[in-house]
């Protein structure tokens, strides 16, 4: 397969994209739209209970047509396979990349090095269920007697984004007796007001780490440790009925003084950023309860499905993929604003912001050449109709094109008076100035003095995506999550990148670890770094001396 892959510039279905772009870059989306009377249904898919609207892309029948040649000329459907087949697709870790066995049901196969791995993700399923049912009935009880009412995840990047983020979006759903923290950040603050306001007897650690070694979390868990043994009054088998470990890594969950009985496990198929299906969701199952998390999965799930089977023309994750290729490569858009018109999704874009840049955040191919061509854009956003009141300015009249990816629901979860209606009429204008903007002639119409008119023309032709589901519930969830994990697949595979691995992330790992010393040293260092570093790290010191 990977032999007949030419290079992306140099693939047929590229250079005709490139030839097409040239002749359709002035078209406007008024003119799309006034072209075809009925572009704004026929450019749509609904699917597994989402519905996405992509008619008000820059695109013609002919870019969809090109940009479906470009899947299959680089290997969409054979690279897809690889996944689900368990293939070693992580080249640089030599990994399977199977965050589809999670979800997958019980009597799934899925092989990895000639293993079956379905049957274990059940077990540890299982096993979160049943410790779950046990702390959220009370039956699981601290050191001094006392049932659970606090539960602290301490991870950080995957093994925190993903958590916070399903927290926050099924909060509908959560046992609200139960008190639910998140902790990531290595600044002490963060675990100072996450537990000033907590009984330790009735407080649960959940330290989230494949690795077990991430300087952040161990040094949090630490600080937990001790902020624990201090309130219980030292005895250190306390430790054991207030700290559970989600790891990879039985060796330092037991060297850190954990009981492995206590250890939920994943394993190295599974990528951080992709891990909160996995026993990361632990703070997930607790909160919104065993049958909820399992609906997630099924969302996931259903997506999968979709994604694996579904052509590529009526495939949601594909065709989202290969519009941001479009308005990456070829419109030169270098962000994409993702903006849920739901509270409850607060969190979702900057989960996505790991899901997104960490794994296309790459500048060589798989076979370690320099790219000659833009790989991941910039994702960003906030809940809508707060960014109205903010940066929208800028997507609506600003010089650089910003594709918006809409999120929003049929229905509230909790109905009040007109807000949804509000709220979704908002979502509905947005996208529609955006494409259609606002022309001089319909400003001057409005009675607007000539000097004025210049600033209150807006151009639309901006593109966005609308997404629309009937209400967020837990399946829900799980479908939006596995649409966007697939998407970032599908413009992976087109750049050809490695989407699974994140040496970046590895190297702020390192590097760290080197000054730490310097910084603690009782003596003064022989600094052997650049004469910046050397000064700023001399400087810190003599700060924190001056105390
Ligand atoms: C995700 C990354 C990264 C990772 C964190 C935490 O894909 O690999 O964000 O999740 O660095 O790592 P640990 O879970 O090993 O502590």
């Amino acid at each position: 397969m990977k032999a007949t892959i030419k290079p992306l510039t140099q693939r047929p279905a590229w250079k005709a994209l490139a030839a097409h772009h040239k002749k359709i870059k002035n078209l406007h989306l008024r003119k799309l739209f006034a072209d075809d009377p009925k572009r704004g249904e026929r450019l749509t898919i609904e699917a597994v209970g989402l519905y996405l609207d992509y008619s008000k892309n820059r695109i013609t029948d002919q870019t969809l047509k090109l940009l479906l040649q470009l899947a299959r000329e680089s290997g969409l459907p054979e690279k897809i396979e690889a996944m689900f087949s368990g293939e070693k697709i992580n080249v640089t870790e030599n990994r399977a990349v199977l965050h589809v066995a999670l979800r997958a049901p019980k009597g799934a196969k899925i092989y990895v090095d000639g293993k079956n791995v379905v049957p274990e993700v059940h077990a540890v399923l299982d096993k979160l269920t049943e410790f779950s049912n046990r702390v959220r009935s009370g039956k699981w009880k601290g050191h001094t007697g006392k049932r659970i009412r606090n539960v602290v995840n301490i991870g950080i990047g995957g093994s925190d984004l993903g958590p916070v983020m399903a927290y926050e979006a099924l909060k509908h759903y959560s046992e609200r007796s139960l008190t639910f923290r998140f902790v990531s950040n290595v600044d002490g603050i963060d675990f100072v007001e996450a537990s000033r306001d907590l009984d330790p007897a009735e407080t649960l650690f959940i330290v989230s780490s494949k690795t077990f070694t991430t300087l952040e979390t161990m040094t949090n868990a630490q600080s937990a440790r001790d902020w624990l043994l201090k309130g219980l009054g030292g005895d250190v088998k306390s430790v054991a009925k207030h700290f559970v470990a989600v790891s990879t890594n039985a060796e330092r969950v037991s060297a850190f003084g954990i009981d492995t009985a206590n250890m939920f496990v994943f394993w190295d198929w599974v990528g951080g950023r992709y891990s909160m299906d996995s026993a990361i969701g632990l703070s997930t199952m607790l909160a919104v309860g065993p049958d909820n998390f399992r609906a997630l999965l099924k969302g996931f799930h259903e997506v999968d499905e979709h994604f694996h089977h579904t052509p590529f023309e009526k495939n949601l994750p594909v065709l989202m993929g290969l519009l941001s290729v479009w308005n990456n490569d070829f419109l030169g858009a270098q962000t994409v604003a993702v903006l849920p018109y739901e509270q409850y999704l607060k969190r979702f874009p900057a989960y996505l912001q790991q899901l997104t840049m960490e794994s296309n955040g790459k500048h060589v191919t798989l076979d370690g050449k320099k790219v000659d061509y833009q790989t991941g854009p910039v994702y960003w956003g906030e809940p809508g109709t707060n960014g109205q009141h903010s940066f929208y300015q800028l997507i609506h009249q600003g010089t650089r094109l910003i594709p918006c990816d809409f999120i929003a629901f049929g229905n509230a979860l909790t109905p009040l008076g007109r807000h949804h209606d509000i709220l979704l009429a908002n979502v509905f204008a947005q996208a529609e100035a955006l494409a259609f903007g606002k022309t001089a002639e319909e400003v001057k119409a409005e009675g607007t003095p000539d000097w004025l008119v210049p600033h209150r023309v807006f151009e639309g032709n901006r593109p966005s995506n609308v997404i629309l589901a009937d209400r967020l519930t837990p399946e829900v969830l799980g479908q939006l999550v596995a649409l966007y994990e697939h998407s970032v697949f599908t413009q992976g595979a087109i750049w050809n990148i490695d989407s699974f691995d994140q040496w970046g992330v590895e190297l702020g790992k390192v590097l760290a670890q080197r000054i730490v010393p310097e910084l603690e040293s009782k003596t003064a260092p022989r600094l052997k770094h650049d004469s910046s570093t050397n000064n700023l790290i001399c400087r810190y010191r003599k700060l924190k001396s001056a105390k």
